[in-house]
């Protein structure tokens, strides 16, 4: 497979100002017809004019008005070459595509008979042939015909500047997008579709069309969708002065999708998740989801679109900053410091339990990648939302009104340019007068950095000493790292639970200094002295998660239940409570694994029963607080992950809090009931979590009455979270496999389904939360496979099922015989010929191999080793498996 390295970036040989395009749709064989206006890039080492094209037929090429013979290029299966082009050329090309048969959901595809089209990154040249790279920015006019019954609407980018009818049954639109775009922001949509339309006035008076479509039968479940549109439209005025430049924006939705949805100039396209929401069918996570999703396709609108990226290996520079706007967004729609703090405890989780086993893993990359063999694989949680973190550090040094200048001084002097990530930290840097030179190793050094901090408090000298040490582990290339430039938010905490004033200088008292901080660590060790500290601290360290680090430092128990009941940074708040969590379960992971008897300190218990029953708390924290580390966090931790031992020790810890804490879980349960109409914000959703959370715990405890408890619930939930989580409880508790319940567990199932069986999202729930019980092995994940509504070659269900099982249930997965490999090769296999980026997705299952027991090692390389000795594997697939092997 070849690789494709950064380094080697050139310029293009032609730009390309204009493309007139006009297709003529029929799902078997549509035909393209498209004219490209180019000019000559006197500034480009690149001297032939490189078209790119995949998987279409070649009509007729024409370069100013001459046929070309077939001598006059040369073509392989990937490029088109004209040598000794002129200056200027007018450049025609028809093509066709059997879009019925595209299979991989990249290029001109069909869904349920609609067409749609996903361009990033390089399906555009799936389309006709062009240099599809992102450099290359152009307008576009496009004109689409259609049979006016099938494909009743006609969408594409920008403004519709004509429509009408040809006779013989068919119509067209006509569609001039009026901004430079890279061909990966096209889009077309053709289809059987309706809309909610509504006209919005943005702060300069101007008004804008604003339609969310989805197929008949789904209107009543986009007011959420269209909710969080006009959210983001104003937010993104407020927040940043960024007004929607279009007249007309619209959002489509479908179910055949390869990821959450797509920012095409005017025309996003969106995986139905990310748009179908009403209470009946959707939970509040789901609520949560389409509102940062809207919002991130939304402001790509500026981030990514009129500022774009020079080359692939810049993706973090939208995408990056995209994930920390929607991040922020949706951190400020909550309006309150404990909601931004929830917010963001959220979105470290997910940093922590899969960016960190990631950059440990065969695939780790920099936030700017070196090289790929497949860009599709380099959608990353590195790129994504390690990225993001690395946006948050320059907000975090430079300060609210010093990220603002930066991002003004970005747009001023990138708007309609494709530019790099070093373009945005000059920007960042140049603004605020700062030198940033040493931050660009945030985006050249993979790996996560590990700070050691280590703290001594001077009795005498009223002097607290923090000494700060970084250090980052080699990663694939990269034997040595340099240090980082860490910001390092901190406090010290008072025996009243109140704050130190924070002071870096001797002398006189300065009772108005901080009492938060952020350090800058620049150095690979630094030592810092804090004055006039009356006793002996308990330091806040790494507070809001400052950077995308690992922290060790010796707390004791008694200074992390002190963090935990007074911290004023809900972030180490919240880690002091997962930190007492992790070094119980390891020990009792230890414990399993020697036989020996298992017990729960009362001190842990005590430090959770206050946090419990703290109605002075969001319920949402108190949530988090008492969700334990996961899993797949617990299997990082450990030198030879264990999943069995794992699994066992978390079950016993949530039977013994079940066990000590029943009266407090009980009256948390009682008093978090949200009778009454559905409402998704925050402060409803986090009673739910908490009480839903609460019922889990109660189910833990094996009694005849808490099963009851859950079943009562699932009956009478008017809303799919309160459903869901009923349903939950009853499958993942420990006592769902009890004979005594297994008629109740499959009465629930089977009740399900037949409610819910025309719901396609509902549908995949079904598929997960079977897919994720502790039960379900690899024997009944075949028979679910069998299962009627089940289909490999839909994405959202492929994930719902095999995906949930090979990354979200450990302990089945790794069963001790290898089958579940063995089903995870077949998938991988089955997946490849379908859908090649699908397929190296499910391929990562295995990316921490290396991790487990040997026996299982054996078994796990094997399979990889089967897949990638497959016959017609594609680039996707080999690269992941590939690395995994190296
Ligand atoms: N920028 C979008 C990326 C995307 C994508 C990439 C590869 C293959 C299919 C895809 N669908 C969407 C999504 C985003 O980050 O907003
Ligand atoms: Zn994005």
């Amino acid at each position: 497979v070849k690789t494709i390295y950064r380094k080697d970036y050139v310029a293009p040989g032609y730009w390309v100002d204009t493309v007139e395009m006009g297709f003529d749709l029929h799902p078997q064989r549509t035909h393209v017809a498209t004219r490209l206006h180019m000019r000559r890039n006197h500034d480009s080492a690149e001297k032939d004019l490189i078209l790119f094209g995949e998987d279409i037929q070649l009509h007729q090429l024409r370069l100013n008005g001459v046929d070309l013979k077939r001598s006059a290029y040369q073509r392989n299966k990937e490029r088109l070459i004209i040598s000794n082009a002129p200056d200027t050329v007018v450049l025609e090309i028809e093509t066709s595509i059997a879009a019925d048969k595209n299979t991989t959901m990249s290029g001109l595809y069909v869904s349920n008979g609609n067409f749609f089209t996903q361009c990033e990154a390089e399906g555009f040249r799936k389309i006709t042939y062009f240099p599809d790279r992102p450099d290359v920015m152009a307008t576009y006019t496009v004109m689409l015909r259609a049979d006016k019954k099938q494909f009743p609407v006609l969408l594409s980018n920008g403004n519709l500047i004509e429509q009408g009818d040809l006779g013989d049954g068919r119509h067209y639109a006509k569609w001039e997008d009026p901004f430079k775009k890279p061909s990966y922001l096209f889009a077309l949509v053709a289809g059987k579709l309706v809309c909610q339309e509504e006209k919005y006035r943005l702060k300069s008076g101007r008004k804008v069309l604003l339609q969310v479509w989805v197929e008949e039968g789904n209107l009543d479940k986009t007011q959420h969708a269209m909710d969080s549109l006009k959210n983001s439209i104003r937010w993104d005025e407020e927040r940043f002065g960024l007004e929607l430049d279009l007249d007309r924006f619209m959002i489509v939705a479908t179910s055949d999708f390869n990821m959450g949805a797509m920012e095409n100039k005017g025309l996003n396209i969106f995986n139905t998740k990310y748009v179908l929401a009403n209470s009946r069918t959707a939970t509040d996570a789901d609520y949560a989801g389409i509102e940062s999703v809207v919002g991130h396709e939304y402001f790509h609108n500026w981030t990514g679109n009129r500022v774009t990226c020079r080359d692939w290996f810049q993706l973090s520079l939208k995408e990056g900053l995209t994930v920390f706007r929607d991040q922020e967004f949706s951190g400020d729609l909550v309006g309150n410091a404990t909601g931004r703090a929830v917010k963001r405890i959220e979105d470290v989780r997910i940093l922590r339990q899969h960016q960190f086993p990631e950059d440990a893993g065969p695939m780790s990359h920099p936030v700017r990648p070196d090289s790929y063999a497949e860009i599709n694989n380099f959608y990353t949680v590195t790129v994504y939302e390690k990225g993001s973190e690395v946006v948050r550090m320059y907000y975090t040094l430079l300060g609210h009104e010093g990220f603002r200048k930066g991002m003004d001084l970005y747009f001023q002097r990138h708007d309609g340019q494709a530019v790099t990530c070093d373009d945005f930290r000059a920007a960042m840097a140049d603004a605020n007068g700062r030198d940033l030179s040493q931050f660009e190793r945030w985006y050249s050094q993979a790996g996560t950095p590990r700070v050691k901090a280590d703290g001594e408090y001077d009795a005498k000298r009223h002097v607290y000493r923090l000494k700060l040490s970084q250090a980052c582990p080699a990663t694939a290339g990269q034997d040595h790292k340099l240090p980082f430039h860490i910001p390092f938010a901190m406090g010290l905490l008072q025996q009243d639970g109140s704050e130190f004033a924070l002071q870096l200088e001797s002398g006189k008292a300065h009772p108005q200094a901080p009492r938060s901080i952020i350090l800058e660590l620049t150095q690979e060790t630094q030592e810092f002295e804090f004055h006039h500290i009356e006793h002996e601290p308990t330091p806040s360290l790494l507070r809001n998660f400052s950077a995308p680090v690992i922290l060790d430092f010796d707390y004791s128990d008694a200074q992390l239940a002190h963090l935990l009941a007074h911290d004023s940074d809900a972030f180490c708040r919240w880690e002091a409570g997962q930190r007492l969590a992790m070094r119980r379960l390891l020990k009792l992971v230890k414990s399993v694994q020697n036989g020996e008897a298992l017990a729960l300190d009362d001190m842990f218990v005590e430090a959770l029963r206050k946090t419990l029953v703290d109605a002075n708390l969001d319920p949402a924290f108190r949530e988090l607080v008492m969700t334990l580390p996961s899993e797949v966090m617990l299997a990082e931790e450990m030198e030879i992950a264990d999943p069995h031992s794992i699994h066992q020790a978390r079950r016993f810890v949530r039977a013994s809090l079940a066990q000590a804490l029943k009266a407090e879980f009980l009256s948390v349960y009682q008093d978090h009931l949200t009778p009454g109409k559905y409402k998704p914000d925050a402060v409803s959703a986090g009673k739910r979590a908490l009480k839903n959370c609460a019922l889990s715990y109660l189910l833990e405890w094996s009694h005849e009455s808490t099963y009851e408890l859950a079943y009562t619930q699932y009956f009478e939930a008017e809303n799919m979270t309160d459903k869901v989580a009923a349903l939950s409880a009853m499958l993942h508790c420990s006592s769902a496999l009890q004979p005594q319940y297994q008629a109740r567990r499959a009465e629930v199932l089977q009740d399900f389904f037949d409610e819910f069986q025309h719901e396609a999202l509902v549908i995949d729930k079904w598929f997960s939360l079977q897919a994720c019980a502790p039960s379900t092995d690899v024997k009944q994940i075949r028979q679910l496979m069998k299962h009627k509504a089940f289909s490999l070659a839909n994405p959202n269900r492929a994930r719902s099922l095999i995906f949930a099982f090979c990354n979200a249930n450990p302990a089945q997965f790794h069963a001790a015989d290898g089958s579940a490999y063995e089903l995870w090769g077949d998938a991988v296999i089955a997946l490849n010929k379908l859908n090649p980026q699908v397929a190296a997705r499910l391929a990562r299952s295995l990316d921490r191999w290396t991790k487990y027991p040997v026996a299982q090692q054996e078994m796990m390389r094997a399979a990889l080793q089967r897949v990638a000795t497959t016959k017609g594997l594609s680039k996707d697939v080999a690269e992941i498996v590939n690395k995994a092997l190296a």
